[in-house]
């Protein structure tokens, strides 16, 4: 199936935003392996739109020329030495797919990857597209060719999105040009996608789509008949026609109601009980791709508004150690840089080009990156959410603005808001002595025989607690 990824049990992926494969690779064998993520999102790897003109932003890489592996992030050459590196040491690449659309109108010129392109004329030679491969006229409702109704199905999946050339999913050409990008990627040994704007897109035109994948590549070291791993950027808030539930066909879907939730429960706790709303329409636990923020969101672009962001500090960390203790969904965690304007792109020399990333003496990131994924307690809780993977939340406990529950018997969280918590609570698991990760075994934590214990936390920064079975430090 489309929804299931192949970790051997790692649960984080990790969306390395604007990263360069040449850092990706080393960030795989020097952190990301060693604390055990599941996979590595990057950015759209192919042929890209410079839009010098507007200083080089993020969001060029969301406007193709070609399916050339040639981006802001690196060549092909660089891409694969990634792709090998990191699966060697059991991470696993996510490719980006930009696949609902080419540049936007009143482009031309050349690409990342030196292919010439004229939108107005539709005329992308570097993959081949024409004319006839976009979104014939007389589909899309809309007056002027763009989208604007988000009530009329017809006019978001044929109309053109922030101007931007609508490529014709219903061609056999079409499907099978994306097709051969995405069998491209997986025969270099990716493990999945993360579709953009599927919401954009017929969901039966990417069942025709993926059904023209390949199983992934055994000798990058996945089991003979795996499915690639599919997860559709839909940002369904509920009040649209179109649902995350329309997409379940073809993969998961990405919930943007999770990280609202989130965002209400940290301000306040009592809101924290009920995380999985199935009443508003959110996707079950094994259809979610779940996230506190994204790259869109966490700058006012797709889907903003009432987000924590790595600039809430503090209240970031309690949310994503939440949502990683949390039993629902398959969980993405963002890496972000710092910026000023929601459209600046990642620090560079200049250019155009991106910079490396700076690992500091004491594990963080410098250079103007910042790397969430570092922060101590966001990094042990990644570990917390493979050793509890599979157990349910028991022992719920919530008074003021503390929170805590157990996973099943393997584990036990939790957090408060303003760093300082001493109470006896139940555990649920077996009597002994633990290593709070957190603190990577400073705490050592006595459960008693009938599964009780006193659970401490005296931590200003990251006021957060967790012990489980079989977990010592890391
Ligand atoms: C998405 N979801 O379906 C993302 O949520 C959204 O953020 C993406 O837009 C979009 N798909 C296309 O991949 C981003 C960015 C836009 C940007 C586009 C294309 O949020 O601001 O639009 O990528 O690069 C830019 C300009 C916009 C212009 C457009 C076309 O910001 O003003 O529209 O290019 O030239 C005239
Ligand atoms: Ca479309």
């Amino acid at each position: 199936a489309y929804d299931t990824p192949y970790c051997d049990g790692r649960q984080t992926i990790v969306h390395l935003f604007e990263w360069k494969w040449t850092d990706i690779a080393a960030e795989c064998e020097r952190f990301l392996g060693p604390n055990e993520f599941c996979a590595v999102q990057v950015s759209p790897p192919m042929e890209h739109l410079l839009a010098s003109s507007s200083g080089y932003p993020w969001w060029q890489r969301y406007q193709p020329i070609s399916y050339k592996l040639e981006s802001r992030s690196g060549n092909e050459a660089e891409f694969i030495d990634m792709v090998n590196r990191c699966n060697a040491v059991g991470v696993r690449i996510i490719v980006d797919a930009v696949v609902n659309h080419m540049t936007g109108i009143g482009q031309s010129g050349t690409g990342s990857g030196g292919s010439s392109f004229n939108a107005d004329n539709r005329d992308f030679p570097g993959v081949p597209y024409g004319y006839n491969d976009f979104t014939p006229r007389d589909q899309c409702p809309s007056s002027d060719g763009q989208i604007h109704d988000y009530s009329n199905v017809n006019e978001v999946r044929n109309c053109m999105l922030v101007g931007l050339t609508d490529l014709y999913g219903g061609s056999d050409y079409v499907r099978q040009k994306v097709s051969e990008y995405f069998n491209h990627v997986i025969d270099l040994g990716v493990m999945g996608f993360r579709v953009d704007a599927s919401k954009h897109m017929w969901p039966g035109d990417l069942e025709a789509i993926q059904g023209l994948t390949k199983d992934l590549n055994t000798d990058a070291g996945f089991p003979a008949g795996a499915r690639p791993f599919f997860y559709h950027e839909v940002i369904d808030q509920g009040g649209e026609p179109i649902t995350v539930q329309d997409y379940f066909s073809v993969g998961r879907t990405t919930e943007f109601r999770f990280g609202k939730k989130i965002a209400w429960g940290v301000n306040d706790f009592s809101q924290l009980g009920n995380i999985y709303d199935a009443g508003w329409g959110m996707a079950p636990s094994d259809k979610a791709l779940n996230f506190v923020d994204n790259h869109d969101n966490q700058r006012g672009h797709g889907g903003g508004g009432d987000i924590l962001t790595f600039q809430n500090g503090k209240d970031y960390t309690l949310g994503v150690c939440f949502s990683l203790a949390h039993d629902y969904g398959f969980m993405r965690i963002m890496s972000s840089y710092y910026f000023d304007n929601s459209d600046q792109g990642p620090p560079s020399g200049g250019g155009g080009s991106t910079s490396d990333v700076v690992i500091n003496d004491d594990g963080t990131c410098g250079g103007g990156w910042v790397c969430e994924h570092r922060w101590n307690a966001i990094t042990q809780m990644v570990r917390f959410r493979n050793a509890v993977a599979g157990t349910s939340i028991e022992n719920w406990y919530q008074e003021g603005d503390n929170v805590a529950f157990s996973r099943g018997n393997k584990g036990f969280f939790a957090m408060t808001k303003y760093g300082s918590f001493d109470k006896t609570l139940q555990t649920g698991l077996p009597a002994g002595t633990y290593c709070e990760l957190i603190s990577h075994c400073a705490n050592q934590v006595t459960v008693n025989a009938d599964g009780t214990a006193m659970v401490s936390i005296h931590n200003e920064q990251e006021p957060v607690f967790a012990i489980c079975v079989g977990c010592g430090d890391g």
